[in-house]
C-alpha cells in the first residue's frame, strides 16, 4: 500500500510536542519516540516503518473480532446516514439502542435483562457506583453505601472508577480514593499464596470479603465489585474455589455483586461472559471494549430485574451521559455481536483456539525465566522469576525484568505486555492456529533474549523473603 504520511521521525516529533499519552511517562517517550501504528488487518498491525507486528493484546484487550472488518465500517456508515445521533434522555428512544438492549438481555446470564448505556468502561463503573447507592437509598437504606473492591483491581480512570480500582499508584495521584470504598486482598496465589494450596488460598481470600463486611457492618455495604479474571493487574486467574465463595458471601449478607466484564466479556474467556466461566450470576455486569470490538467507544451496565424494578420504580435516577446508547455505537455493537455469533467465534475460542494455545502457553512454564503460566480462554499471563521453586520475586525493582522482556517482544514484532514482572497476552479471538504458533515462537525467542540480558545484567538475584 502506498504510504502517504509524514516520515516517522516527524510524526514522532509532533506527537511529543502536542499529544499527551495516557498512563505514559511523557518525557521518557519524547526521548524515545512513539511507535506509530498506521493500519491493521486481522491480528496484524503495520507501523509507519512498514513492520508487521502480531498484536497479542487485541489493541487494549478489545479488538475481539480482529481488525479490518468491513461489516463494522458499513454498519457505522449506514447508521450515520440514517440517524447519526439522538439522545435517550427525554422520553425518546431509537431503534439501535432498543435492539441492542434486547440483544444484551438475551445474551446475559440469569435475570440480567436491563441495560444502561455508557461511553466506556470507566463511566460504566461510575454508573454502577451511583446505581447501587441509589438502589439501597430507594429501598430506604441510604446508609448501605460502601462498595468493597480488591487491591490491584482495575475498574477505570475516572475519580469514581479509579477509586473502585485498587491500584495504589493511581490513588496516590490526586486524593483518591473517594469516600465509601473498601478493599480486600486479591486472589493471586503465585505471589501471595505462601504455603497454602491454591484452593485453600482461594477460599481464604474470598472469606476476607466476609470479614470486611462484618467489620463495616452489612447494613453499610452496598456491593462488591470484581473482575472475573483481573486483566490490567496482570491476568490473575483466581483458584476455582474463589468466585463461588464470593457469590455465597454476597448472597448471605445481602450485598450486590458487580462483575466487571470489561475485559472478560464477549468471548474472551471462551464464553460470552467471564461470569459464566467462573460459575457465577452477578447482579450487575460492567461491559465495554469487546462490546464493539473497540471499533467505536461504548459501555454498558447490564442489571438484574430487581435492580431495574427499584431504579425505574422510584423517582428519576439523576444520571446519564450525552452518548448513552449512541445510535452509531449501538449499530456497530449489534453488528459486532452478529459477527461473534454467526462466525462461531466464541465457540471456536472455547473448543479450538483456547485449548490449542493453552498447551503451548503452559509449556512456557518450563522456560528458566518463567514460574507459573496461566491462561483462560484467550487471556494469559506468565510470572517471571529468578527462582521457580521458591516462587521468588526479583531483587531488582519490580518490573525491571518484565520491561526487558517487553522490549524484546517489541523488537521481535510481537505485542506482549508486561505488568510488573508478569507478561500478558490477550490476542484477537479470531487468531488462527498458524498465528498462535507465531505468537508462541516470538514469545519464546523474546524470553530467551530477555533471560540472556537479565543474566548479563546480574538481574537473576532473588529478593530476600522479607524484602
Ligand atoms: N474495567 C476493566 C476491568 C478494565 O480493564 C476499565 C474498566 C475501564 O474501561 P475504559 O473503557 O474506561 O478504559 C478497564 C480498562 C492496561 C489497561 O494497561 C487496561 C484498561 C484500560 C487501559 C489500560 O491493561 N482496561
Amino acid at each position: 500500500m502506498r504510504e502517504n504520511h509524514l516520515p516517522t521521525a516527524e510524526l514522532q516529533a509532533l506527537d511529543a510536542a502536542h499529544h499527551m499519552h495516557p498512563f505514559t511517562d511523557g518525557a521518557a517517550l519524547a526521548k524515545k519516540g512513539a511507535r506509530i501504528i498506521t493500519r491493521a488487518k486481522g491480528v496484524w498491525l503495520t507501523d509507519s516503518d512498514g513492520h508487521e507486528i502480531l498484536d497479542g493484546m487485541a489493541g487494549l484487550w478489545c479488538v475481539n473480532v480482529g481488525y479490518g472488518r468491513e461489516e463494522l465500517a458499513e454498519a457505522a456508515a449506514k447508521q450515520m446516514r440514517e440517524l447519526a445521533f439522538y439522545n435517550t434522555f427525554f422520553q425518546t428512544s431509537h431503534i439501535p439502542a432498543i435492539t441492542l438492549a434486547k440483544r444484551l438481555a438475551d445474551l446475559a446470564p440469569g435475570d440480567l435483562n436491563h441495560v444502561f448505556f455508557n461511553g466506556s468502561g470507566s463511566d460504566s463503573n461510575d454508573t454502577n457506583l451511583r446505581m447501587v447507592r441509589r438502589y439501597w437509598q430507594a429501598l430506604g437504606k441510604p446508609e448501605k453505601s460502601v462498595v468493597i473492591s480488591r487491591w490491584n483491581a482495575y475498574h477505570g480512570s475516572t475519580m469514581g472508577a479509579a477509586s473502585l480500582g485498587g491500584m495504589k499508584g493511581m490513588h496516590k495521584q490526586g486524593g483518591l480514593p473517594i469516600p465509601g470504598i473498601a478493599y480486600i486482598n486479591q486472589p493471586d496465589w503465585w505471589s501471595e499464596g505462601g504455603e497454602m494450596s491454591p484452593e485453600d488460598f482461594g477460599l481464604a481470600r474470598a472469606r476476607e470479603l466476609e470479614a470486611k463486611i462484618l467489620e463495616i457492618g452489612a447494613d453499610k455495604v452496598a456491593a462488591f465489585i470484581g473482575e472475573p479474571i483481573q486483566g490490567a493487574g496482570g491476568v490473575i486467574v483466581p483458584p476455582a474455589s474463589y468466585w463461588p465463595e464470593i457469590q455465597r458471601i454476597c448472597r448471605e449478607h445481602g450485598i450486590l455483586l458487580i462483575a466487571d466484564e470489561v475485559i472478560c466479556g464477549f468471548g474472551r474467556t471462551g464464553n460470552w461472559f467471564g461470569s459464566q466461566t467462573m460459575g457465577i450470576t452477578p447482579d450487575i455486569m460492567t461491559c465495554a471494549k469487546g462490546l464493539t470490538s473497540g471499533y467505536i467507544p461504548m459501555g454498558a451496565s447490564i442489571v438484574s430485574d430487581e435492580i431495574a424494578r427499584v431504579i425505574d420504580g422510584s423517582e428519576e435516577f439523576a444520571h446519564g451521559y450525552t452518548y448513552s446508547g449512541h445510535p452509531v455505537a449501538a449499530a456497530v455493537a449489534l453488528e459486532n455481536l452478529r459477527i461473534l455469533e454467526e462466525d462461531g467465534i466464541v465457540t471456536r475460542v472455547r473448543e479450538e483456539t483456547a485449548p490449542y494455545l493453552k498447551t503451548q502457553w503452559e509449556a512456557l512454564a518450563e522456560h528458566p525465566l518463567v514460574g507459573e503460566a496461566k491462561i483462560v480462554g484467550l487471556m494469559g499471563s506468565i510470572a517471571l522469576t529468578p527462582d521457580k521453586a521458591a516462587r521468588a520475586k526479583f531483587a531488582a525493582k519490580e518490573g525491571t525484568v518484565g520491561y526487558i522482556c517487553r522490549e524484546r517482544c517489541f523488537a521481535n514484532n510481537l505485542i506482549m505486555r508486561h505488568v510488573g514482572d508478569r507478561m500478558i497476552i490477550s490476542p484477537p479471538l479470531t487468531i488462527s492456529r498458524e498465528e498462535v504458533d507465531i505468537l508462541i515462537a516470538r514469545a519464546r525467542k523474546s524470553l530467551d533474549e530477555g533471560y540472556a540480558q537479565a543474566k548479563a545484567e546480574g538481574l537473576m538475584e532473588a529478593a530476600t523473603a522479607d524484602a
